[in-house]
C-alpha cells in the first residue's frame, strides 16, 4: 500500500514537472539568455567632452581637444575584470559625432587630432585589452550626431550604417550595441528620420550574436531612469508596437516594470554612472559612489532580474581614476562576502506545484535569499510569499514579493530557522525555479 502511494506521488510530481517544462509565453533567444547571465558590466563615456567639461558636446569642438596623455586601455580592462564586470561598452561616438576610431565616414575623428599624431585608435586599443583580459566589449554609437554634415537628411542613414559596419567588422565580436534615445535638437533643429529597421538588420547581418539596447529594444530595454533602479516588479516583457525610441517611447514606469502581458521578451538594463556626470569632470571625484551604494544598486537591478551597466568614465589622462577603481574594488569585496556561503547548500528541497520547502539539517541565520526562474521556459511567477521557522508546524511570515525572472535577491531582517517555505501565490504557469540560495549578509 505504502509503495503504491509513493508511486502515485512520483507520477503526479513527474507529470507536473513535464507539464511545467513546456515553454510559456515569450522566451529569450540564446543571445538574450547569454546577456542575462552577464549581469554586470561597465560603461565608459570618453571623448572630447572629457576634456571640455561638457556632457553634450556641440560637434564643433577642435579635434585636438581630445588628447589623453597616458591612455592605457589595459588598465580599464584589468580594473573591469578585477571588479567582476563581464565587459565594457564604450561610447565609440557620442552626440558630438567625434569618432574614437579613424572612421572613413567622418572628418571629426581621432585621425584629425594630434593625439598619437593622428594614428591612434581607441577602439583597437580597447578591443585588444578586453581580449587580453578575457572580458567582452560593446559599442555605443549615438544616432544623434551634431557634427555630421548629412545629419538631418536621408543620406545620414547610409552614413550611420557604414559607421556601424566599420565598427562591427573591424574590431572582433561585440556583445551589445547601445542606442540611446537622446535628441536635443529642439523645435527648430534638424529632424532626422532614422531608419531603425535597416540599422537593426544591418547590425545583425554583421554580428548576429549582438543584443541591441534602446528604449524599446529590440533585445534589451532602458529602465526609464538613469539611476540604475529597476522596478520591484519587473517583467522581461514589453509591447513595442506603436512606440518609438526617445520621444514616443513607452512611459518611464512601463519601461521600469515591463508589461505583464507584453508580446516581446526584452530584458531590462539599468544604466547609472559611478560619478555625477556620464563623462569625467574634474571636481567630481567627491561624487564617486561608495562600494556600499553600488551594492545597493546591484540589489535594485541584478537583484530585480535585470542587468547593471555601471559607467566609469576615464579621466583626462585616459585612465580610470583611483577613487573610482577603489570604489569598484570595495563593491566587488562586498559582493564576494555577501554571496560566499550558501546556507541552503546540501538542504533537502521538496517541490510541489506551487510551493518549495527547504529542510535544513541544522538551524541557520539568514537575511538574504536569491531565487532564479528558468527563464528559457518563460517568466511565470507573479507573486510569492516566504515563511520559515524552527518548527514545521509554526512557520512565521518572512517576506513577500512579486516577480523573479533571471534573479531575485530579497533581503529581510535576520531569521534563525531550520525550515523555509516559498509559496507561489500567483503564477501564469507552473513556476520553474532553477536556483535557490540563502545567505547571511553582514
Ligand atoms: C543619454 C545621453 O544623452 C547621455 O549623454 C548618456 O550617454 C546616457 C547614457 O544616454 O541618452
Amino acid at each position: 500500500m505504502r509503495k503504491n502511494i509513493a508511486v502515485f506521488f512520483v507520477v503526479i510530481l513527474y507529470s507536473l514537472q513535464s507539464f511545467a517544462q513546456e515553454k510559456f509565453g515569450p522566451t529569450p533567444t540564446k543571445e538574450q539568455l547569454a546577456w542575462h547571465d552577464k549581469e554586470f558590466y561597465l560603461f565608459m563615456h570618453f571623448g572630447p567632452n572629457t576634456f571640455t567639461d561638457l556632457e553634450w558636446g556641440h560637434g564643433s569642438e577642435d579635434p585636438n581637444v581630445f588628447n589623453p596623455t597616458a591612455i592605457d586601455c589595459n588598465q580599464w580592462a584589468s580594473i573591469a575584470k578585477a571588479a567582476g564586470a563581464k565587459g565594457i561598452i564604450i561610447t565609440a561616438k557620442h552626440h558630438d559625432g567625434f569618432c574614437l576610431w579613424p572612421s572613413k565616414y567622418s572628418k571629426h575623428t581621432v585621425r584629425e587630432s594630434k593625439w598619437m599624431d593622428g594614428k591612434g585608435d581607441v577602439l583597437k586599443m580597447l578591443s585588444e585589452a578586453c581580449k587580453k583580459q578575457g572580458i567582452e566589449m560593446g559599442v555605443y554609437i549615438s544616432p544623434w550626431d551634431r557634427n555630421h554634415p548629412d545629419y538631418g537628411t536621408p543620406k545620414y542613414n547610409e552614413v550611420y550604417i557604414n559607421t556601424m559596419k566599420e565598427l562591427l567588422t573591424g574590431y572582433g565580436k561585440f556583445f551589445e550595441l547601445w542606442w540611446d534615445g537622446a535628441n536635443g535638437e529642439g523645435p527648430n533643429g534638424k529632424k532626422q528620420v532614422y531608419d531603425f529597421t535597416r540599422f537593426k538588420d544591418s547590425a545583425l547581418a554583421y554580428q548576429p550574436q549582438l543584443v541591441i539596447f534602446s528604449d524599446i529594444g529590440p533585445h534589451v530595454r532602458w529602465v526609464g531612469n538613469e539611476n540604475g533602479i529597476i522596478g520591484e516588479t519587473n517583467w522581461n516583457l514589453l509591447d513595442t508596437a506603436g512606440f518609438k525610441r526617445g520621444e514616443g517611447a513607452p512611459p518611464n514606469d512601463t519601461l521600469n516594470r515591463g508589461n505583464y502581458n507584453g508580446k516581446n521578451w526584452i530584458g531590462a538594463e539599468a544604466d547609472v554612472s559611478i560619478r555625477k556626470g556620464w563623462f569625467f569632470h574634474p571636481g567630481e571625484d567627491n561624487t564617486v559612489k561608495s562600494g556600499a551604494t553600488l551594492f545597493d544598486l546591484y540589489l535594485k537591478s541584478v537583484g530585480r532580474g535585470g542587468n547593471m551597466i555601471l559607467n566609469v568614465p576615464p579621466n583626462r589622462a585616459g585612465l580610470i581614476s583611483s577613487v573610482d577603481s577603489a570604489a569598484l574594488m570595495e563593491f566587488k569585496k562586498i559582493r564576494d562576502l555577501a554571496f560566499s556561503n550558501n546556507e541552503f547548500k546540501g538542504a533537502k528541497i521538496l517541490k510541489t506545484k506551487d510551493a518549495i520547502e527547504i529542510h535544513l539539517a541544522k538551524e541557520v541565520s539568514i537575511n538574504t535569499l536569491v531565487l532564479s526562474e528558468k527563464i528559457s521556459f518563460g517568466q511565470r511567477v507573479v507573486s510569492f510569499k516566504i515563511t520559515g521557522g524552527t518548527d514545521l508546524k509554526k512557520m512565521d511570515p518572512i517576506v513577500s514579493a512579486t516577480t523573479i525572472g533571471h534573479k531575485r535577491i530579497l533581503q529581510f531582517p535576520t531569521q534563525k530557522l531550520k525550515y523555509f517555505r516559498i509559496q507561489f501565490t500567483g503564477y501564469k504557469a507552473i513556476p520553474i525555479i532553477d536556483d535557490i540560495k540563502a545567505y547571511f549578509v553582514p
